[in-house]
């Protein structure tokens, strides 16, 4: 398996998460990454290379370029209101207060761009999001190129973010850059499987009315979690996109055999749509110990979720998204790279 990674992911630590009521230090820490490629090295996968620049036409390509423009400006803008913290929102064009322009002030463009208050922006945060960009649009490239499978190891991950939208620590979305990317170099139809703990609510709003992109999300309930407002099972799509977009909303202590029916469920679907391309965002916080989840799946799981994802005998990339245990995130997701590849 190509694994693409770099060590400036680390670049992006921020320090404060809104969460409780109070600043703690954020779960999507640079540790994460540190934990998986160290053991993909300890059990042979040594087939790691860097990214590759890519330009933003694959970005504007899928977000707003207001949205766009917003991140690469809002530490300057926020430091310049001479805030000392990092930045975070406080306040939203809510549900008695819609429409209007986009503000001009930092605290109300915030507000505006973020679909959710845990996530901190610093000085590093635009870079950060464009080298996650770079590192699943070369992992992309490899697939292209060669049809083998590969992992585009990002940080931060991608798919909370939508078309004008941040939140949920993601900013830019690699799955629909990819997705979108690969449909531009004459791919017909692609599918996005989303297997984190949490609904891939971006990926969803960024193709819900388009029928070239099949998005699938296994989740928890967003009744009782993040991100609470989309990924109910009647969103099925609209328009030409009716019947592309399904999702499994899961209950609480769901365990791998429930888990993994749904799964097969899915790849069902997957491959009645007969993609070009499938991409898998890979997220781990389905795991018994993850410390903001509560799904019940154990490391041997994993590889078992790996050998399933080949069954489905598709071009394969595979995109990091979440999972918190810092400790066993390594182990957990090379077993599905192990998995994958030992079929
Ligand atoms: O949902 C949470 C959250 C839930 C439980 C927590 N505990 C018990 C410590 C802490 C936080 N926070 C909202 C932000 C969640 C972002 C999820 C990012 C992700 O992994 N997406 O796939
Ligand atoms: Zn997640």
């Amino acid at each position: 398996m190509q694994i693409i990674h770099s060590d400036d992911t680390r670049s992006r630590r921020t320090h404060t998460e809104l969460f409780g009521g109070q600043l703690v230090a954020p779960f999507e820490c640079p540790e994460r990454i540190d934990y998986i490629i160290e053991r993909a090295r300890h059990v042979g996968l040594t087939n790691i290379k860097g990214p590759d620049a890519h330009d933003l036409s694959a970005v504007l390509a899928v977000h707003d370029a207001g949205y766009i423009g917003f991140l690469a400006n809002a530490w300057d803008e926020w430091k310049t209101a001479g805030y000392e913290g990092e930045a975070i929102p406080n306040i939203w064009p809510s549900r008695r207060m819609p429409g209007g322009p986009v503000p001009r002030h930092i605290e109300a463009r915030l507000g505006y761009y973020a679909l959710a208050g845990e996530t901190s922006l610093n000085a590093d945060t635009f870079a950060s999001a464009l080298l996650s960009k770079d590192i699943a649009l070369t992992a992309l490239d490899h697939v292209l190129q060669t049809g083998d499978p590969a992992f585009g190891l990002c940080r931060p991950p991608g798919h909370h973010a939508a078309v004008d939208q941040y939140g949920g620590y993601c900013f830019i979305n690699n799955a629909a850059v990819c997705a979108q990317r690969a449909l531009d170099r004459g791919h017909h139809r692609v599918a996005v499987l989303d297997i984190d703990f949490h609904h891939g609510n971006g990926t969803q709003d960024i193709f819900y009315e388009r029928a070239d992109v099949l998005t699938i999300s296994l989740h928890g309930d967003p009744m009782d979690e993040f991100p609470y407002f989309l990924g109910y099972a009647n969103e099925t799509g609209r328009g030409p996109g009716e019947g592309y977009n399904i999702n499994y909303p899961l209950p609480s202590g769901t365990d791998y055999a429930a888990w993994s029916r749904h799964l097969d469920d899915a790849m069902v679907k997957v491959r009645d749509y007969r993609p070009d391309l499938v991409i898998i965002a890979l997220g781990v916080d389905t795991f018994e110990n993850d410390p903001i989840s509560s799904f019940t799946l154990q490391s041997n799981d994993y590889l078992d979720i790996g050998k399933r994802l080949q069954s489905m005998a598709l071009p394969t990339l595979l995109l990091m998204e979440g999972g918190y245990a810092v400790e066993e995130i390594g182990v957990n997701t090379i077993n599905i790279l192990q998995g994958f590849d030992t079929v």
